[in-house]
């Protein structure tokens, strides 16, 4: 169901819903992001113009001359193998360019043929051999990238068949078809905002026990679904991606039992958050693993501020990305009232219309996410007219992630939950893995304001926008 199909009345009561956004949605998305549209197309068309030829001697007539020779470029990226993906059948060989900004190899499924770990901008090539028509799989064998995306289909065609996007390849180059590429784009923009299952970074309810605020969260693989239709085995903690966020006030004592329903052991680590050694949650070191069906519990005093993270440490490169992570909050946010940087002043009696949590993954069974949602399930920031809203991130994944808002400049007050002596004004915010950066933002102007990852791979491909792209949108004043 896209906003323009069924236009609910906007809410003013409700700001925060996801779905309340009203009919000029849909076409102001389209013109706020006709900038990302035409990078994409820009983008695309040179990854299709690949060479798809045949040797000059192949007369045409025997249509499994064992003269054919097919030679595919292939990009790998964050985490997508793109290229026009077809070859006839004869001798084929890819062309393969790290395209991304982390390390990928391309491996054929059947041969068992690959490529060297190529980092950021190498390349290689990967000669397959003689190739009877038939699909051969190619994916990267990084672990977790195929199962983030890296997963793809080589089609081989026999040089007499005229089906499918071979057909047009005769002379050597393969025609783009420009209108329908716009379409599958301007289609998946549409979307957005679309409804997903579940919701993460829900508050999470404490009980008073013997002094303490004490918290219950259980870690088990369960479904959830990234994007429409799209479900996946999370691994979670109280069945949310991310986990339930924690919030507690200063030297509050701090309670958190735990119980194990994974498969394989784990702890939870307190990322950026003040604790005794004992309590870090590094096993062996700190504590044992906590067993599959085990119940743990960590208690510490909240002695200094934090905006941190909780997460798995034991097996992290499974869990992790899979899901297990989730924000931890002491105390109040540094945030500079009354103070003038570059020139504006923030008010000294600031008090945020909304905050929100916005937090990165790029890896595991979760893939390319904002919240654990892929676009166009991502929530939007729905907004009114002159509202302050208070944002933090946190990467979880594997690769940094510059988060980009149009139009309004975000003031970066904190790094790591350490307020900074220099707070400054930036539109784009460059997060790498296990950093966080908070920030507020003075949302002026109506209109639905895009918010993405600005490497151009993790929001789109070549089946449309996806991954890590939301929007502000701020409404129309009340007349
Ligand atoms: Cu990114």
């Amino acid at each position: 169901m896209t906003v323009l199909d069924n236009p609910p009345p906007p809410t003013a009561s409700e700001p925060e819903g996801s779905d309340n956004s009203g009919k000029p949605i849909g076409s102001l998305l389209f013109f706020g992001m006709a900038g990302l549209l035409i990078a994409l197309v820009a983008s695309v068309a040179v990854i299709g113009v690949v060479g798809l030829f045949q040797d000059d001697n192949d007369g045409g007539g025997d249509g499994g001359s064992a003269s054919a020779f097919s030679s595919v470029d292939v990009s790998l990226t964050e985490f997508s193998i793109g290229g026009n993906l077809t070859a006839v059948a004869g001798d084929v060989s890819l062309d393969v360019v790290n395209d991304g900004s982390i390390e990928h190899n391309l491996v054929a499924r059947e041969s068992g043929d690959k490529t060297p770990l190529l980092a950021a901008g190498e390349s290689a090539t990967l000669v397959l051999g003689s190739l009877a028509p038939g699909s051969y799989e190619l994916f990267c064998d990084v672990p977790g990238h195929a199962e983030s995306g890296m997963l793809t289909d080589l089609v081989v065609v026999g040089s007499g068949e005229g089906g499918g996007e071979a057909s047009g390849a005769e002379e050597g180059e393969e025609e783009i078809d420009g209108a329908a590429m716009d379409k599958i784009m301007v289609d998946s923009m549409l979307a957005f905002p679309a409804e997903t299952e579940g919701i993460g970074n829900e508050v999470l309810e404490y009980e008073m026990v013997d002094g303490f605020k004490q918290f219950e969260l259980t870690a088990a693989i369960t479904p959830w679904e990234v994007s429409p239709g799209e479900f996946v085995d999370a691994w979670t903690y109280n069945g949310m991606v991310p986990g339930p966020q924690i919030k507690v006030d200063l030297g509050d004592k701090v309670r958190v039992i735990i119980t194990n329903e994974t498969p394989l052991g784990t702890d939870i680590h307190w990322h950026g958050v003040h604790t005794p050694n004992s309590e870090d949650g590094v096993s062996p070191f700190t504590q044992d693993p906590i067993s599959s069906g085990d119940t743990y519990t960590y208690e510490f005093e909240a002695t200094d501020p934090a905006i941190g993270m909780y997460h798995a440490h034991l097996h992290s490169q499974i869990s992790v990305i899979n899901g297990m992570f989730a924000a931890f909050t002491i105390g109040d946010k540094p945030i500079p009232r009354g103070e003038t940087i570059s020139g504006v002043t923030i008010p000294a009696d600031l008090v945020l219309d909304k905050e929100m949590p916005m937090v990165l993954n790029d890896a595991g069974v979760i893939g390319l996410t904002l919240n654990g949602k892929s676009f166009p399930a991502t929530e939007p920031l729905v907004l009114e007219p002159g509202a302050w809203v208070g944002i933090d991130y946190y990467n979880e994944g594997l690769t940094a992630h510059p988060m980009h808002m149009h139009q309004f400049p975000q003031l970066v007050y904190a790094k790591d939950g350490i307020a900074l002596d220099h707070p400054y004004w930036a539109d784009t915010i460059n997060v790498a893995p296990g950093e966080r950066y908070s920030v507020i933002v003075h949302a002026e102007d109506p209109g639905v304001w895009v918010w993405h990852c600005h490497i151009l791979t993790h929001v789109e491909r070549e089946t449309g926008m996806f991954g890590m792209v939301t929007a502000v949108i701020v409404q129309e004043a009340e007349g």
